[in-house]
């Protein structure tokens, strides 16, 4: 195959968006009706707690009724027939991509499916609320938030994803604003390694000037054509 031999995918909300999952930032978005500072930051929760887990309970439960759209599964597609190097990372806490049938996923941004103990520190697999401060079933405290990474806090894997930037041939970014460090700086890391970097978003993103390619439209379009491209030409 002529083609990258390793690809570095990034992902955010608006691949989820044509299932039915609010993006952040759009007019009618998560941010316009609740401030980012009361839901999405550890202040927030030590303030409110029971704001916080109610909006992520019902985030959770919202998850239960979506499924998958043509872009996930173009991903899980590529990923089964591609013979090069692939690492999907998502800055989604849904699990569109696994539901698309994608094995491998690197949520950065953590999962809603998962709690996480604020007294032991160990992730265990979440379906239920958390409203209610069932115990952790680990150390069996009432310590459990939402297992996702709010604005302060270190987003996970990072040294996994930085290794693969360095190392990557094609770095492609879907649906997402470039408005959130560090995931808004990937394209720069990957290009300073030699890669060449597309984007496939809605509309242009803040950082679209830095890819080598911006192809705008719905991710259940552009995704499966982009991923026809690569497995029949190898690009
Ligand atoms: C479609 C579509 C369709 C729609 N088809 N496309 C000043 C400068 C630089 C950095 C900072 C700074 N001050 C503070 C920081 C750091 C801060 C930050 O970035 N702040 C910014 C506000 C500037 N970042 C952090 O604190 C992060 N941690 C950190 O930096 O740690 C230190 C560190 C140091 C060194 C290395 C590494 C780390 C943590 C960030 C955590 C973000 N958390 C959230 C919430 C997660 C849980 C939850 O879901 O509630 O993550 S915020 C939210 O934004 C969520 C998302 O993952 C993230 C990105 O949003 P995304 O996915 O881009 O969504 P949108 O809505 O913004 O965009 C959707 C896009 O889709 C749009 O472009 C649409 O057009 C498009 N679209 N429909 C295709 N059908």
């Amino acid at each position: 195959m002529n083609g990258p031999n390793r690809i570095v995918i990034l992902t955010g909300a608006g691949i989820s968006a044509e299932s039915g999952i609010d993006t952040f930032r759009s007019a009618g978005g998560l941010w316009e009706q609740h401030r980012i500072e009361d839901v999405a930051t550890p202040e927030g929760f030590a303030r409110d707690p029971d704001l916080v887990l109610g909006f992520y309970d019902m985030r959770r439960a919202a998850l239960a009724t979506v499924t998958p759209n043509p872009a996930h599964e173009a991903l899980a597609r590529l990923e089964r027939a591609f013979s090069g190097e692939l690492l999907l990372v998502t800055q989604n806490v849904d699990d569109l991509h696994e539901r698309g049938g994608s094995a491998q996923v690197l949520h950065m941004h953590g999962e809603l499916n998962s709690a996480l103990c604020t007294c032991c520190e160990t992730r265990s697999p979440w379906r239920a609320t958390l409203i209610d401060r069932p115990p952790c079933p680990v150390c069996r405290a009432p310590g459990l938030r939402p297992d996702v990474v709010w604005f302060g806090e270190m987003p996970y894997q990072m040294g996994r994803i930085y290794r693969a930037l360095e190392t990557c041939d094609l770095f492609v970014s879907i649906g997402t604003s470039g408005a959130v460090y560090p995931a808004a700086g990937f394209v720069q890391e990957a290009r300073s390694s030699g890669a060449r970097t597309l984007e496939l978003n809605l509309e242009p993103s803040e950082g679209s000037r830095l890819f080598h390619e911006t192809r705008l439209g719905p991710a259940s379009q552009l995704v499966p054509s982009w991923v026809e491209e690569v497995l029949q030409t190898g690009i």
